[in-house]
């Protein structure tokens, strides 16, 4: 089975897009461990190309020339380094692998760890790989060599993706290659992977490929999440994957957007008739980076941008039983191409933190968010729970899980009402305000709740928690 993240229970990852290495050490030390994330999501860490035009775009590191471990993320030696230090603090790290294909047609250059590379001439020295590791167009249905019909599975998983030259995972050389990428990084310490673009390889040439990848040195299978983006509009569905991990779960991004904007839509969150994944195998995520700036499943959704909503759409996602679940941090953006904030040589700009804990330097730092951070330790404390005495009118929604937390959230900002909670009886402390409000449950399981920050309109306690 590949769905153990190997963090000891704990239920949130959260994604720190183009952080350097050494800033996602730091954070472990200093903020991840403390607040129980059970570990992170790391930008693609192996070599890529080097854009220019636009002048380093996020997106280069989604076109690998080598599996070097030297990125703009840093060394191999920082991501050791990063690894170890996260480690050893109780947060994993998990590596996003792009394994799908190469650099894009017509890149020639130098990669980011000095290797050469000609796409045109399917040549990459750096892994190697030479045309016979790559797909060709007798395999490809479609009439340019790129992918252009989602309702044929051929052309999904045979052509180029937005013209990215595509890797032939049914050779055992390149099956072989990818997975000892793995497991360089599962010898780091790494403790599983985000498969990038999952949808377009076949899955029994994933699953040969995970097949031959070792335990983790700590015993067990390491952890696989899979890239399918399913929105009922093509003919690669999520649930072919469930033998490898678990798969994104991309129409949970509308739900939770339709939810937050029309609290009825809450009583509808999993529907199975629709093909979502079920809570088992379901990836879910309020957005990712890619449709945050309207890549790959944009439209609608709610990001940092709508810091209120996105506060309300996280506790929720955060408070409910479904799928396991990723929490994003970014930067701020205008322009749905420029990288993450950058000094004169295009280098990522540190993370600084500043005396409320918010981050500077232009990182939104989501991950900070009281209604985010502080619900990662209910989704711990409640893991395996039902939910009960779900109560959802008014613009107002609460519900506890099982008997061991209780969560409520008020749309208007306010809410003042007796309710059954079916906790013991008890005085508690709310954890989204970081206690400021104390909450008593009384003999019969009922308590007074009352939400009065409109900024924050969510209130959540747990047995066993702070007081
Ligand atoms: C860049 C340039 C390209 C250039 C290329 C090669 O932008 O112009 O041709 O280099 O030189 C990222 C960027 C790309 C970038 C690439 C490489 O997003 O812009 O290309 O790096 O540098 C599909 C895939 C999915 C993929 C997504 C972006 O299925 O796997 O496209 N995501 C991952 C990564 C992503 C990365 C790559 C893959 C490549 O997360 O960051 O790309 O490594 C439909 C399909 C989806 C499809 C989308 C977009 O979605 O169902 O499968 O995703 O279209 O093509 C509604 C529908 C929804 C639909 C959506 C379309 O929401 O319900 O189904 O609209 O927006």
């Amino acid at each position: 089975d590949y769905r153990d993240p190997h963090c000891k229970n704990k239920q949130v990852i959260v994604h720190l897009f183009e952080w350097k290495w050494s800033d996602v050490a730091d954070e472990c030390e200093r903020f991840l461990g403390k607040k129980q994330f059970c570990g992170v999501q790391v930008s693609p860490p192996n070599e890529h190309v080097v854009v220019t035009q636009p002048m380093r775009p996020w997106w280069e590191r989604y076109q690998p020339v080598s599996y070097k471990l030297h990125s703009r993320g840093g060394t191999e030696a920082e991501f050791k380094d990063m690894v170890t230090r996260c480690k050893n603090v109780g947060v994993r790290v998990y590596v996003d692998s792009v394994v799908n294909h190469m650099a894009g047609l017509g890149r020639i250059g130098t990669g980011t760890a000095g290797s050469h590379f000609n796409s045109s001439d399917y040549d990459f020295p750096g892994v190697p790989y030479t045309r016979p590791n790559f797909n060709t167009r007798d395999k490809c249905p479609s009439g340019g060599g790129g992918v252009d019909n989602y309702s044929d599975p051929k052309n999904v998983r045979n052509c180029f993706l937005v013209g990215l030259t595509d890797l032939d995972q049914s050779k055992e050389y390149v099956r072989d290659k990818i997975a000892e990428f793995f497991d360089h990084c599962i010898d780091l310490g790494v403790a599983g992977f985000r498969i990038d673009a999952s949808k377009h390889m076949w899955p029994d040439d994933v699953k040969a490929i995970q097949d031959r990848v070792k335990d983790l040195p700590e015993g067990g299978r390491p952890f696989f999440y899979h890239e399918v983006i399913d929105q009922n509009d093509g003919a690669v569905r999520v649930n072919e994957y469930y033998d490898l991990g678990y798969v994104t779960e991309f129409r949970y991004c509308q739900k939770i957007a339709y939810g937050v904007h029309n609290f009825g839509e809450f009583n509808n969150m999993y529907v199975p008739s629709w093909g979502m994944a079920d809570p088992s195998h379901a990836f879910v995520f309020v957005d990712n980076h890619d449709n945050q700036r309207g890549h790959g499943g944009g439209g609608n959704l709610i990001t940092h941008k709508t810091p209120r909503d996105y506060k309300m759409a996280v506790a929720f996602t955060l408070a409910y039983n479904y799928g396991f679940t990723r929490v994003m941090s970014s930067y701020y953006f205008e322009n749905t191409d420029a990288g993450p904030p950058h000094n004169a040589d295009y280098s990522a700009k540190d993370v600084t933190i500043n005396a409320d804990g918010s981050c500077g330097n232009g990182w939104v730092c989501e991950h900070r968010w009281n209604p985010v951070a502080n619900m990662v330790v209910f989704r711990n404390a409640v893991a395996g729970t039902d939910i009960k005495h779900w109560r959802n009118e008014n613009d107002e929604i609460s519900f506890a899980r099982g008997q061991k937390g209780f969560f409520a959230m008020a749309k208007q900002g306010h809410m003042d009402r007796n309710l059954q909670t079916g906790l013991p009886a008890g005085e508690y402390c709310d954890l989204v305000s970081d206690c400021m409000k104390k909450i008593t449950v009384d003999g019969s399981g009922n308590a007074h709740i009352v939400i009065d920050n409109s900024a924050e309109p969510m209130l959540a306690f747990i047995v066993d928690g702070p007081t």
